[in-house]
């Protein structure tokens, strides 16, 4: 009643009408300040030390409705909707997707700010505010094309503040302003992300597409999420982001600790700082020069109070993201940290002569990573077989000067959004069934084991996931203007487009079976395979897998032959708030990437969360999933991580080998040029993914090809046995509780945090 009271005082003092008489959008906004006063009224999170969360991206998403769950009142907020002939659904759909960060790194961070509210503990998020998110993705022509993504509109969950710190560049001294969203803790109470702007960003300056001046910094500095990095220019507007990131942080955290009258002698006594990837490495050279300059430490003491202080999560062992930064762009952008970063370089060069731990390496190059394993108290993977890669090769070297700090942290995600906010149905089933104790205790979900044979729970599972799959169905049709075949197997893989993950393994599978079903043998069901995926402006071939699929896509619908049995969408701009409707309706999780080269994954446990069953590679936190749901309720195929990495050692992988080989791969790659495909796409773009796939395929897609069609083949085949497939639908929910970013954080807090 309080708050339907409130709602309606505030539609009439900012458009002089109830509720009821709002359009959607003056609904939305007013919920929104309904939502924002509610929260600045929740207790926030207090302690003697807190943990700041720093990192480039935070792919938050939409806020609206998690919040509501968190504050306990989505129901009444429906209620009263529903009364004033609204839909929240509806309502929904009007808020903007914050698309701040690219993928799984930027993800992980979200939902660790949303866990480390609900457990109590004290902290904040650092990052940037960027204008415009990701790129919105739209295909032209069956190619992916870049438009500019806004998100910030009159009234959004940014509230500005007075904060603001001046920053020195090389060339320039700028103003950055603190802008904050509240993250409010599941019926707990409320912590910051706290977002630094750059006073005069300038948002006029982006012409066609995401094209922009990259030298105008003080017009561009936070006007785009990691901006094209494929020139000289692009890596100077990194630096520039990240120093101004680090540079704002560093400043909030010494204010807080002042403010507070802590000694910041005992500064790691007081705040922990997790430095997310490489990204705000600069924090550590930064805070050292600060401490030196304006609080007289001397060098030795500030080292040893910030190496106290901060700790590295690394979160992929792809060379291509691992900065290196040439010292002639740090020397031009801070000019500052030069000195430091050398200081830190010559300790290092004098305690330990392997080249391979130096900071600063023979060509100039600064290694980031080598700053914070040296510089940092801790340095972790984020999945068990990720962190082994790192202590075994990756950073073998470091391992064994420091074994002690090395550890793992699993990745978790947050069941609020990935179920109780985007899984209704499956979250009200999982209540009656086991009771609401779950949503505290994720491990509670293995309570559901007892109802291993009990057909009408399964049943119910089952008819719950048939419904999502139609309400996907409605939402591909209005988005994408195709119809799904609802009785088909949904087999989707969602994720960056990068060649590591195979995308285009998956893409050679569906070749595979459209010329197997011209040739006369159908599939016993119809299956709609589904992709959503975005690639990297520059990344040429990543653009190519795309074509590929779009090709197939229309190939395929244009087939009477075929149509019946297969069908192809890649949906267009993947972002969270599609996949929180493409997640629950999935019956086959695609999870293949080669072996070693995905740290952990995340969407693998999103999917299981919501009764899909994984078709993975022994990767990340497959391993993980399928330790826990035993082999009879996964299905792994490839080789395995070490024979992998023998291959990269011995370079003897040749694609070619196994073209020539097998008559399957031989058809399947041959497809891409053939005369159908070329005439659907474009020779350009194929001739070079074709040569690419046989003549490097660095990422051994043909390797993993013959095991997978098989593996897949058998999926398709179970799942006609439902009694069986209800089963593992049951055990991969039973099991995913250990997947909680929950236990993840309390992982972090025990091991490394130790807030108290
Ligand atoms: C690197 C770069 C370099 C070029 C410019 C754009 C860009 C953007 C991001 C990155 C870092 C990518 C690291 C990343 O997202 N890793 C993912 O982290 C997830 C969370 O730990 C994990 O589940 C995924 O397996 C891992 O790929």
């Amino acid at each position: 009643m309080q708050l339907e009271k409130r709602w309606n005082e505030i539609t009439q003092k900012s458009f002089k009408k109830d509720l009821a008489k709002c359009t959607n959008k003056q609904v939305y906004e007013s919920l929104l300040t309904l939502v924002k006063e509610k929260l600045s009224e929740t207790k926030p999170i207090g302690g003697d030390k807190k943990i700041y969360y720093i990192s480039a991206e935070f792919l938050i998403g939409k806020l609206l409705s998690n919040n509501l769950i968190n504050l306990g009142i989505y129901e009444e907020v429906k209620d009263i909707l529903t009364k004033a002939g609204k839909d929240i659904n509806v309502i929904e759909e009007i808020e903007p997707e914050p698309s701040l960060g690219n993928g799984g790194l930027g993800r992980l961070a979200a939902c660790f700010l949303d866990s480390i509210a609900t457990l109590g503990l004290p902290g904040a998020g650092i990052g940037l505010n960027y204008h415009f998110g990701l790129f919105k993705q739209v295909f032209t022509d069956k190619l992916q094309d870049a438009q500019k993504n806004d998100w910030i509109q009159k009234k959004s969950w940014l509230t500005k503040t007075d904060v603001t710190f001046p920053i020195e560049f090389g060339d320039y001294t700028v103003t950055s302003r603190m802008y904050d969203i509240d993250v409010v803790g599941y019926e707990n109470g409320v912590n910051k992300l706290h977002l630094f702007d750059l006073e005069t960003v300038d948002e006029s300056i982006v012409k066609d597409g995401i094209n922009f001046d990259k030298e105008d910094i003080e017009k561009n500095l936070t006007l785009f999420l990691y901006p094209d990095d494929s020139d000289e220019a692009g890596n100077l507007l990194r630096i520039y982001q990240q120093y101004f990131m680090v540079a704002s942080g560093a400043r909030l955290v010494l204010k807080e600790m002042k403010e507070n009258g802590y000694d910041l002698h005992k500064l790691y006594e007081h705040a922990v700082i997790q430095i997310n990837d490489t990204h705000p490495t600069m924090v550590i050279p930064e805070l050292i020069r600060i401490l030196v300059y304006e609080e007289d430490f001397t060098m030795s003491e500030a080292i040893e109070v910030v190496s106290r202080t901060c700790a590295y999560t690394n979160h992929t062992i792809l060379a291509e993201a691992l900065e290196k930064w040439p010292l002639k762009y740090l020397q031009k952008v801070v000019p500052q940290l030069v000195p430091i970063i050398k200081e830190l370089d010559r300790r290092v060069a004098l305690k330990y002569k392997d080249k391979k731990v130096q900071i600063i390496d023979k060509d100039g190059r600064v290694h980031m990573a080598h700053i914070d394993i040296h510089y940092g108290f801790s340095v972790n993977g984020v999945a068990a077989i990720h962190t082994e890669i790192l202590k075994d090769t990756e950073l073998n070297h470091f391992y064994k000067i420091y074994p002690e700090k090395f550890n793992n942290k699993t990745n978790g995600i947050t069941f609020r959004r990935w179920l109780l906010a985007c899984n209704k149905e499956l979250t009200a089933l999982i209540s009656e069934t086991i009771g609401d104790g779950f949503k505290k205790n994720a491990d509670e979900l293995e309570k559901l084991l007892a109802f291993e044979n009990d057909s009408a729970f399964l049943d119910r599972l089952w008819e719950i996931k048939q419904d999502k799959k139609k309400e996907l169905a409605a939402y591909i049709e209005k988005k994408e203007g195709i119809t799904l075949d609802t009785n088909s197997i949904y087999d989707i893989q969602i994720k960056r487009l990068h060649e590591y993950k195979r995308q285009q393994m998956n893409a050679l599978y569906i070749i595979h079976k459209y010329l197997e079903i011209r040739a006369g043998k159908k599939p016993v069901r119809p299956i709609t395979f589904i992709f959503g995926a975005k690639a990297a402006p520059a990344y040429v071939i990543a653009k190519d897998i795309i074509h590929l699929i779009l090709v197939m896509q229309e190939i395929i619908a244009n087939d009477p032959k075929v149509s019946p049995y297969l069908k192809v969408v890649m949906v267009e701009n993947y972002n969270v708030t599609y996949a929180e409707k493409l997640i629950p309706a999935c019956d086959i999780s695609e999870q293949i990437s080669l072996a070693s080269k995905e740290a952990s994954g995340t969407g693998n446990m999103k999917f299981m969360l919501n009764g899909a069953v994984t078709l993975g590679t022994s990767d990340g936190a497959n391993v993980e999933i399928g330790e826990l749901v035993g082999k009879d309720n996964i299905y792994i195929f490839g080789k395995k991580s070490e024979t992998v990495i023998k291959h990269y050692k011995k370079a003897d992988y040749v694609s070619r080998d196994y073209y020539e080989k097998s008559p399957v791969i031989k058809e399947a790659v041959d497809f891409i040029v053939s005369r159908k495909a070329l005439k659907a796409g474009h020779k350009e773009n194929l001739k070079r993914l074709y040569n690419e796939l046989l003549n490097k395929d660095w990422f051994m897609t043909l390797l993993d090809l013959e095991d997978y069609i098989k593996t897949k083949d058998k999926m398709f085949a179970d799942y006609e046995n439902q009694e069986k497939w209800k089963k593992m639908m049951l055990h991969n929910i039973a099991k995913a509780g250990f997947f909680s970013s929950d236990r993840t954080i309390a992982e972090y807090n025990r091991d490394i945090w130790k807030l108290r």
